[in-house]
């Protein structure tokens, strides 16, 4: 199989490591026809202090909010996952890594009833570089508005983190790279700015930071609540609020927040220039303090688990 991802040796199954190319499942899951999974993504960093998982607790709590949501038992404690996380990056000898804990329904019976259907746990890792492109956390990227919307309440819960949510995620994606922009950015069903594809989005105006609500079909995230503690610290003023489109486009600055792409700078969006078109003080004050954080493990707010 032709792979342009790092393959690393061992992948987390049901309670076993088991080698990387045995990690598979059967055609009639019930996950590969209905989109029945959840799942996390983590960062594992790589400090002065030693490596550290990212916000461990807060990511395998998510993972059990999914489960609830879908009413799927996960038959493993969150004590036992989160061993099972570091166990995992610790037999792939890793010192940075993205992990993926995942929890899918598997064989039984098909059709749409999931009850009927076994519940399988997976926990895989791999190195993963920057989310958007190289050099991107200094330049920034060009992003569109979609076309698409984000999920409409009331259909598909966007604090959920389900395999199917991410049909609409490649929608947004696929139209963006499309034209050459990096990203795009979905607006919810009442037209009001929402996330993009795969992370939340900040503006900044004359200091002030605007993040759509978690009520906005947005993916509550860890990253996300991150730069709203750390640019409280810093002395800034943050609103979760409704966000109009045009607000994008006259901003001082807009960056995008998630696991994979920690804090991204936007230069553009659809073609207008964002301030400077490049990295705007106050995106760059906050991920320097998020990124000293991560690279020294001077950790004042107790983000990280040490392994
Ligand atoms: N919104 C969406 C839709 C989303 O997928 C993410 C994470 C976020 C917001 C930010 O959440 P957090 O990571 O807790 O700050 N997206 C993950 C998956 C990316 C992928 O391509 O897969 C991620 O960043 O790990």
């Amino acid at each position: 199989m032709f792979l342009t991802m790092n393959k690393s040796l061992k992948i987390w199954m049901n309670g076993e490591l088991i080698d990387w190319n045995d990690a598979k499942i059967h055609i009639l899951s019930h996950v590969v026809h209905y989109g029945s999974s959840i799942f996390e993504g983590i960062r594992c960093y790589e400090t002065t202090k030693g490596s550290a998982v990212l916000f461990l607790n807060e990511h395998i709590r998510r993972l059990r909010d999914s489960s609830k949501i879908y009413r799927i038992e996960i038959p493993y404690s969150e004590k036992e996952l989160k061993e099972a996380v570091i166990s995992t990056i610790q037999s792939n000898s890793h010192k940075a890594c993205y992990v993926r804990p995942l929890v899918y329904r598997g064989q039984g019976a098909l059709g749409v009833n999931p009850h009927r259907a076994s519940i399988e746990v997976a926990i895989a890792t791999w190195e993963w570089g920057t989310y958007l492109g190289e050099d991107v956390l200094e330049t920034g990227v060009d992003v569109r508005v979609s076309s698409w919307n984000r999920l409409a309440p009331n259909t598909l819960p966007s604090w959920a983190k389900a395999g199917g949510n991410y049909l609409n995620s490649q929608l947004v994606k696929m139209e963006a790279l499309m034209d050459d922009y990096a990203e795009g950015i979905a607006l919810d069903v009442n037209g009001y700015v929402s996330e993009g594809s795969g992370e939340n989005i900040f503006i900044v105006r004359d200091n002030v930071l605007f993040t759509p609500m978690s009520a906005q079909s947005i993916l509550p995230g860890f990253t996300r609540g991150a730069v709203i503690r750390i640019a409280s610290e810093l002395g800034y003023e943050v609103k979760e609020t409704m966000i109009p489109r045009e607000a994008l486009y006259v901003a001082d600055e807009v960056f995008l927040t998630g696991t994979a792409a920690e804090i991204t700078p936007v230069r553009s969006i659809d073609k207008y220039p964002i301030g400077n078109e490049k990295r705007g003080p106050v995106t760059e004050a906050l991920q320097h303090e998020y990124l000293k954080i991560v690279q020294t493990g001077k950790d004042p707010y107790g983000w990280l688990t040490f392994i």
